[in-house]
């Protein structure tokens, strides 16, 4: 059987990397892709590069996806440049183009691969651990927006259509729910009940959208505490990356994710929910980083449904968990049993746990927007 570095050794050796191939380690914990990073020796001097599926399941046009991905990275090393930034080598992704300057590979098994230039002296993080930590990160992403506020050419491709559709989401989830094909519904009738409870919330942001209230934007579309890549140096944020959903979307959904993803203490996948809440001065912290980066843009609809977002995105994460569990756990790697199910239900405590401190949360928002 093919080790893995046997597999990244000839996938590396499609793309544009002319060192001699001297390891490779899976990295990065998506739910989606498997990423690896690899080392090539070039004349004495060892060069990473990071080596990533695309999974065709989920990114049904890979081929659109670093369509998106190279425009917005070229955009925004361009910007650097402009700027004479001596970090633009850091401060975005570089894409790697394969031998023949197609920007993915497509291996034996049907597998797309790319490859970007791999961020080193910096670090992910998976759960918040400072006050800092919130702000810098929501700076980077309101920033990573404002930079994509006038991206020339045409609309970018919506890589995965109705990505956060609540409507879609919630009659996806009920649509599951009745054909029930594991016979698992029966078991989780209380987490189908919490999310029916909360129907009105699926169409607070549609409404606005079709009402034309709520701009059009590029926004990013998986902005987890951990897609910020934070300077060892200078706990800067350095990198915004995980680019494959970049898209046409609401400003809303990035903001709401933030919250969902850096607001509690506790993993995605938590099962103690005692240790799962919305920590309000995280939230404070992560309006500030976002509003000091995005209120040159931010329309007053926009700014009033910060706090709201974070329901939004914590509801319709739980929902896609959920659906999941219910279907047999076909579209997020799972690693233990009832893993879906248990991210469901941790998701459904965050809900709980802004429910509890709305008001707050938009006391916060009125008086830090300014
Ligand atoms: C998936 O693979 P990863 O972790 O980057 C998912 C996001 C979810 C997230 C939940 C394309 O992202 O939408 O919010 O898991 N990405 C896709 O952790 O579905
Ligand atoms: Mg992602």
């Amino acid at each position: 059987m093919k080790t893995d570095a046997d597999r990244i050794r000839q996938v590396g050796s499609k793309f544009q990397v002319h060192g001699r191939f001297l390891r490779a380690f899976p990295i990065g914990r998506g739910h989606i892709n498997d990423t690896f990073a690899a080392d090539y020796d070039y004349g004495g001097r060892t060069v990473r590069f990071v080596h990533q599926t695309i999974n065709h399941h989920v990114f049904p046009n890979p081929v659109a996806v670093m369509e998106n991905i190279d425009r917005v990275t070229r955009h925004k090393r361009a910007l650097l440049a402009e700027r004479e930034d001596t970090e633009a080598g850091r401060k975005s992704l570089t894409v790697i183009p394969k031998l023949d300057g197609k920007l993915y590979y497509q291996d034996g098994d049907g597998v797309y691969w790319r490859t970007y230039i791999f961020i080193d002296r910096a670090t992910t993080f998976d759960t918040i651990e400072t006050l800092e930590q919130a702000e810098t990160v929501a700076g980077a992403y309101g920033r990573f927006q404002n930079l994509l506020v006038d991206l020339p050419g045409k609309r970018l491709h919506e890589t995965i259509p109705d990505f956060h559709h609540a409507r879609k989401r919630f009659d996806r989830l009920m649509k599951v729910v009745e054909d029930d094909p594991m016979n698992r519904a029966a078991s989780v009738r209380d987490a189908i009940q919490f999310v029916q409870d909360r129907e009105d919330v699926v169409d607070v942001l549609l409404d606005l959208i079709s009402k034309g209230e709520l701009p059009d934007r590029i926004t990013h579309n998986d902005t987890k505490l951990n897609n910020v890549m934070i300077d060892d140096a200078t706990g800067e944020a350095i990198c915004v990356v995980d680019l494959d959903t970049v898209m046409p979307g609401s400003v809303l959904y990035d903001f709401g994710d933030m919250v969902r993803t850096a607001t509690s203490p506790a993993l995605e996948d938590e099962r103690d929910l005692s240790k799962v809440k919305m920590q309000l001065p995280m939230f404070e912290a992560l309006v500030k980083g976002y509003w000091e980066a995005a209120k040159d843009f931010l329309t007053p609809v926009e700014r009033d449904h910060l706090a709201f977002s974070g329901k939004l995105l914590c509801l319709m994460i739980g929902m896609r968990f959920l659906t999941d569990h219910i279907e047999g756990d076909v579209y997020f790697k799972t690693h233990r049993e009832d893993h879906n199910l248990d991210r469901a239900r941790n998701q459904f405590k965050l809900v709980s746990s802004i429910e509890e401190q709305a008001d707050r949360m938009d006391s916060a928002v009125r008086d830090l927007c300014v």
